[in-house]
């Protein structure tokens, strides 16, 4: 401690002379120890999120590059030595002396914020959400080699968690230009291993690829011998990302609208198209970084959505006059849109920092997106008219879906007993001790009725159809027997009235059986909680039961195992000779004491938690549930079914 005083003392005394070596160097480790002691403050956390952030960070720096127009190409290969190249053919980072001492590149490499701040002259626009530099990679990776093409030569420097092992060296020739980052995360830091996830660095590339028009990106995998590789690159750019989040569904009309302009150094993208469905696909971006929160670029497109579809249904006589205007909600029904916005002084907001909140922003894109679309209105008479027509029958349909839930309510206020008589209620009657298993049919309900402990379990059976709110609009959704049970169980309403104090059950347990059929209808209530109930998801009230697959029995040992391969490891241990096997066909089977052993007993059950921690991750899940591509969406059921329960929530 007093030594550092001392450093510091011998700084100050120094600074007017000639620039002090050791000091700047003491300064230079302490942002970088300072890294390694609390990471999460500079990459989110140290879970498998921040574990991916690290790739991020240095792709955001090559596309910086393209951003100043001089990268065109970024390639991320996945090493089988469980590290990460990030080759770009950019400038180069510079690698001239600094006036440390030292090569720019290792001060880049070294010192937090250096980045693309450097020179003094940064880049106008810089992405990166927490904007941290590559230093920061530099600091959590147990290993780091950066090779250099700039200025006719080759320059390599190596590091090991945040220092130089192998100082800045020049060599060779070529006429080339780029950064090539290899980085291995250090196990050390990373809580939940340091494996990359293809498929998550797949979705991330794919996205950037979409956002930076012309600019290809290379996702490479060649672990363990087997290769996999994605090229994106989207002449279409932000058109092509509506196109395909739209990919298999049914359009309103085969036209992407498009806006673009640009003023006062902030720059404007957006492009949209309805589909038929009931739900609202919208993602917003502030150079780049995802704004889940959203802010003044999305205010602003939604207040120019709303007015200038109401006016042109107004002035067309579409809108009657004794009719209300249509609402937000309304225009925004079935539509997929992507706003891109490039902003030089970004200011974020929010909890997670992803809320834009320049003030500015919010009349621009007003301006833009109002002329826009006035514009193709009046040009596209026929397409305006489906567009209007579409918001009108979402605001009739709202009313409906307003009477049926008040419906509801009323019924249960009139009679005696409000609870469904399905429902096993439990006698606890603090919701934070109590918990409600939903299960599949009246056999289920029976076994985990009789396997439960009542004091604080309540058993849901459910029986008919769920429908897929994807596909039907909540008064629809609000006929079916099963959902209106559902609602009432839990006491919180639903949709617009959904009030999470309500709340009778602080764990809503889904407990299907471990077959396909199971995994539809869990696919199907996390669907409808996630529409209309999403409290209950992002707060962390929901769960899913895995009720174990087989049983084994060898004399008087029982074992219970939830898949083939854990079945088959557990048989090659203990001997297939004189085992006595059981495939559960669905809970219904199991016994009292087999079903509280295995699902129920808080003690031993393998229960999963949903967890959503923001919206973005919220919407990629129920992408990946609900399959995100053309086909995986129809045969999503048959290959997610044994995966759901797997998924990295
Ligand atoms: C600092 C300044 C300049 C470029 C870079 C850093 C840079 C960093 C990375 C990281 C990965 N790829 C990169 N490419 C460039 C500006 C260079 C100049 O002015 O010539």
């Amino acid at each position: 401690m007093s030594e550092d005083i001392h450093e510091i003392q011998a700084h100050h005394q120094e600074e007017n002379g000639k620039k002090d070596y050791g000091a700047k160097d003491i300064r230079v480790l302490e942002g970088l120890e300072a890294v390694r002691l609390r990471p999460g403050m500079y990459i989110g956390s140290t879970s498998n999120r921040g574990l991916h952030h690290l790739v991020y960070e240095v792709v955001d720096n090559s596309i910086d590059e393209a951003l100043a127009g001089f990268c065109t190409h970024v390639e991320v290969r996945l090493n089988d030595d469980g590290s990460c190249t990030v080759t770009d053919n950019g400038r180069g980072i510079p690698t001239g002396m600094h006036e440390t001492g030292k090569p720019a590149m290792e001060v880049v490499l070294t010192v937090l914020h250096a980045g693309g701040k450097f020179g003094g002259d940064g880049y106008p626009i810089s992405g990166g959400l927490h904007g941290v530099g590559i230093s920061v990679v530099n600091a959590l990776s147990e290993w780091m080699k950066v090779v250099v093409k700039r200025e006719g030569q080759f320059h390599e420097i190596e590091l090991q968690r945040g220092e130089v092992t192998s100082p800045m060296r020049t060599y060779g020739e070529t006429d080339e230009s780029g950064t090539e980052v290899t980085f291995k995360p250090d196990g050390e830091i990373f809580r939940e291993g340091t494996d990359f996830d293809y498929d998550t660095l797949k979705i991330r590339m794919r996205e950037l690829a979409f956002l930076n028009k012309g600019l290809t990106i290379t996702l490479t995998d060649v672990r363990d011998g087997a290769k996999r590789e994605d090229v994106f690159c989207y002449a279409g750019g932000i058109t092509e990302f509506v196109k395909f989040l739209n990919e298999g569904k049914e359009l309103v009309d085969p036209d992407i609208i498009s806006f673009e302009g640009e003023k006062n150094k902030i720059i404007v993208d957006i492009a949209m198209q309805y589909q038929t469905g009931y739900s609202e696909a919208m993602y917003t971006f502030v150079n780049n970084i995802n704004t889940v929160e959203g802010g003044m670029h999305l205010t602003g497109f939604r207040n120019a959505l709303t007015r200038t579809i109401n006016d042109y249904a107004r002035s067309n006589n579409i809108l009657k006059q004794n009719e209300d205007n249509l609402s937000g909600d309304d225009v925004r029904e079935g539509l997929t849109c992507i706003i891109s916005v490039k902003v030089p002084n970004p200011q974020f907001e929010g909890q997670t920092k992803t809320k834009l909140g320049n003030l500015e922003v919010k009349g621009i894109v007003d301006v833009i997106v109002a002329d826009g679309l006035r514009t193709y209105l009046e040009e596209h008479p026929s397409e305006a008219k489906e567009i209007v027509t579409k918001s009108i029958m979402a605001s009739r349909a709202r009313e409906a879906a307003r009477k049926a839930r008040e419906l509801t309510r009323r019924k249960n206020a009139l009679e005696v007993s409000s609870l469904p008589g399905k429902l096993s209620d439990c006698s606890e009657k603090d919701p934070k001790l109590t918990e409600i298993y939903i299960v599949e049919g009246d056999s289920a309900g029976g076994s985990a009725k009789n396997g439960r402990d009542r004091k604080y379990q309540a058993i849901l059976p459910l029986r008919g159809k769920i429908l897929n709110v994807e596909k039907a609009r909540l008064d629809r959704v609000l006929t079916s027997d099963a959902i209106r049970t559902m609602i009432t169980a839990f006491g919180t309403g639903v949709g617009e009235d959904f009030d999470i104090t309500k709340l009778r059950y602080y764990k809503i347990v889904i407990m299907t059986d471990a077959d396909v059929d199971g995994a539809h209808i869990r696919t199907l209530l996390l669907t409808f909680f996630y529409r209309y109930m999403k409290p209950l998801i992002t707060e962390g009230h929901v769960y899913i039961a895995q009720p174990p697959l087989y049983q084994i029995r060898k004399g008087r040992q029982k074992y219970y195992t939830y898949d083939d391969a854990e079945q088959n490891k557990v048989l090659d241990e203990i001997g297939r000779d004189g085992c006595t096997i059981q495939r559960y066909k669905g809970l219904g089977e199991m016994d009292a004491e087999q079903l509280w052993d295995t699902t129920m007993n808080p003690e031993q059950r393998v229960m999963l938690k949903v967890e959503l921690t923001d919206a973005i991750e919220a919407d990629r899940l129920f992408t990946i549930l609900m399959g995100d591509e053309v086909a995986p969406r129809r045969k999503f059921i048959e290959e997610n079914a044994q995966n759901v329960t797997n998924l990295d929530l």
